[in-house]
């Protein structure tokens, strides 16, 4: 095995030619924002309470919304820079749903249907 001395210059050039093409790699395929997931409980009963939270959470920085009416629990992709877990807690309690930091307003709350009016241990079959 033969080996090579490189002179400390050229191995400078080297590094910032490997350094110039990392640089470029990320610029073209674009920086991947950083996303996180979080899960909290929200109360519902529904199929509808289901749609009206995720609709409440289709808002910039936010991935993905995935709430679970049995389990009583949100998910949340959403990009941290962009927004605090709290306001994806605001955001859940002004659709009318409470969550386990943020309580809805009894405004928001009475505005939905009877059926997912959560508090009163509403029943709801669909
Ligand atoms: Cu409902």
């Amino acid at each position: 095995m033969k080996m090579y001395c490189t002179p400390p210059k050229r191995m400078k050039k080297m590094k910032n030619i490997i350094l110039i093409t990392i640089a470029a790699m990320t610029l073209s395929f674009g920086k991947p924002p950083k996303y996180v997931t979080v899960s909290f409980s929200v109360e519902g009963t529904c199929s509808m309470c289901k749609e009206r939270i995720e609709d409440a959470l289709d808002k910039r920085g936010i991935r993905k919304a995935l709430y679970n009416a049995d389990e009583k629990i949100l998910t949340v992709t959403y990009n941290p820079k962009k927004l605090e877990e709290i306001q994806l807690h605001n955001l859940v309690a002004i659709a009318g749903h409470d969550t386990e930091l943020v309580k809805a307003s009894d405004a928001a709350y009475m505005a939905l249907p009877d059926c997912c009016h959560y508090r009163e241990g509403a029943k709801c079959d669909h």
